[in-house]
């Protein structure tokens, strides 16, 4: 099993390579020879898990390879020591880059590339398993090969036999390098046929009490026998399970670039767009009063309430130190969390403060500003004087009896008169209530056009490309 690691490489490069990235050339380059030693050391493993058979002479390592692997390509026998030089098997194709890097001979690296049927056989496609020489010839001949083999191995399968386990494990040089790694170990008590029934619970007990002593806690301890088979299935489901996890290759791969993406990171900010609606709509309606609008509002209200002493004053081009105030406002907080490299870049695209000034103040001139008067307030005032007129006239006619018209009809209509009065009295009110404010609230979206335009815009182009970069690093 493999991480996706081939595409967060290539997600980083992509990133390292972008227009808009944010690393100077020093930091791309350490980046690249840093991703390029991961691959190296990738290319190394070829993301084969790796198992070794470590222990001391004798122990039954070579004959655990040949039972696990089901051949007898390991040396084994009873002279001591019989192996002297690792050999290596792959269930599936030879993983060469590994055994060459391991110094391993050729003719003794195997593999089993013919259809793996048996469901086990399945389980270990491409596992690699290594036989090594007892540790101490290992110490002698290829002190090289145990530093080499630790940082590529998967699972080190300890061997020992009854008679001397607790001398190999506690003098080792492999255990003291792979304390911290307890999870990759698995110790393997061999030739537990020679052990009678009723001694091997006992047996196991000291094991795991030797290994406690040594700190290797919570290490699996299996009872094999390479003459009888027994518990060699149990050593295979280990290996197929750790061969189901990304190798130990893939994961420290892994790290190593959780470690290059965080140092790139440091030029990107973790937080979302700081451009909210909110933020969109405070800049414009400071905006709008810089341009005097709320004071054309007040008057607005006022003259439309009393027409007849009617001055609404103009508005006013803002000050170019207000329009400079809110232009820093807005860069301020659009940049917040924003590492120094993007709020210059926020900072560039912002536009000139007399640019942004007139275009707002232009934007607030097109807006066409309510009439004093409606139609309707313009039909009630005819209606209230035109029937006070014709009724006072009826009133006065029918009083005097120069007309033969009933005195209801006159005073109907100064009823009437006084409803219409008090009509266009309360729609000029509640128009000097609402007309101003639907007023401000178009101003107010056509500077809201000029901020998404001048500031809105140009700030999330830049950070559209902060999010593409921090995407490809995620
Ligand atoms: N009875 C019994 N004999 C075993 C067992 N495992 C190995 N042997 C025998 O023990 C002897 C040593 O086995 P090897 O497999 O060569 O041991 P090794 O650990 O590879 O030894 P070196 O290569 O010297 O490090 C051989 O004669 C094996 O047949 C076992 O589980 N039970
Ligand atoms: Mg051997």
């Amino acid at each position: 099993m493999q991480l996706d690691l081939d595409g967060r490489i290539a997600r980083i490069e992509e990133a390292l390579a972008n227009d808009a990235s944010p690393w100077d050339d020093e930091e791309t380059e350490r980046a690249r020879a840093e991703i390029r030693a991961i691959e190296n050391r990738r290319a190394i493993a070829g993301g084969h898990v790796v198992a070794a058979l470590v222990g001391g002479t004798g122990s039954g390592k070579s004959s655990l390879f040949n039972c696990l692997t089901g051949t007898e390509l390991a040396d084994a026998g009873a002279l001591r020591p019989t192996t002297e030089a690792a050999t290596a098997f792959t269930w599936g194709e030879p993983a060469r880059t590994l055994t060459n890097y391991l110094g391993i001979e050729r003719e003794r690296v195997t593999s089993h590339t013919t259809e793996l049927e048996r469901a086990h056989e399945k389980a270990l496609e491409d596992l690699v398993l290594l036989d090594l020489p007892d540790h101490d010839s290992v110490k002698d001949a290829h002190s090289g090969l145990v530093d080499s083999l630790l940082p590529l191995v998967d699972v080190l399968v300890w061997v020992v036999d009854p008679q001397k386990y607790a001398d190999h494990i506690l003098h080792s040089r492999y255990l003291a390098k792979m304390r911290r790694r307890a999870d990759a170990m698995v110790i393997v008590m061999n030739h537990i046929d020679r052990v009678p029934e009723a001694r091997r619970e006992a047996l196991l007990a000291d094991l795991a009490g030797v290994l406690e002593l040594d700190g290797l806690l919570g290490v699996p301890i299996l009872a094999t026998s390479a003459e009888t088979g027994e518990g060699i299935d149990e050593l295979r489901r280990l290996l197929a399970k750790a061969n189901a996890e990304p190798s130990m290759v893939e994961r420290t791969a892994s790290a190593e670039l959780d470690a290059v993406v965080a140092k790139l990171k440091e030029k990107l900010s973790d937080t979302d767009s700081p451009v909210t609606p909110q933020l969109v709509n405070d800049t414009a309606s400071e905006l709008v009063t810089a341009c005097g609008v709320d004071a054309v509002i007040d008057a607005l209200g006022h003259a439309i309430s009393h027409p007849r002493d009617a001055s609404v004053p103009p508005s006013q081009s803002p000050s170019y130190a207000t329009v400079a105030a809110v232009g820093s406002t807005w860069a301020m907080r659009a940049q917040s969390e924003l590492p120094q490299v993007w709020a210059d870049r926020v900072d560039d695209a912002m536009p000139g403060v007399k640019d942004l000034g007139d275009d707002v103040h232009t934007a607030v001139r097109a807006v066409d500003r309510p009439p004093l008067r409606d139609g309707l307030t313009r039909f009630l005032q005819i209606a209230w004087i035109a029937l006070f007129v014709v009724g006072v006239g009826l009133t006065i006619a029918s009083l005097a009896n120069w007309l033969a018209i009933p005195l209801a009809v006159g005073i109907a209509l100064l009823v009437a008169g006084a409803v219409a009065f008090i009509a266009a009295a309360v729609h000029r009110s509640a128009r000097a209530r609402k007309a101003p404010k639907e007023y401000y609230d178009n101003v107010l979206a056509c500077v809201r056009t000029v901020v998404e335009d001048k500031l809105v815009q140009p700030t999330l182009d830049v950070l559209a490309d902060h999010e593409a970069l921090r995407a490809k690093l995620r």
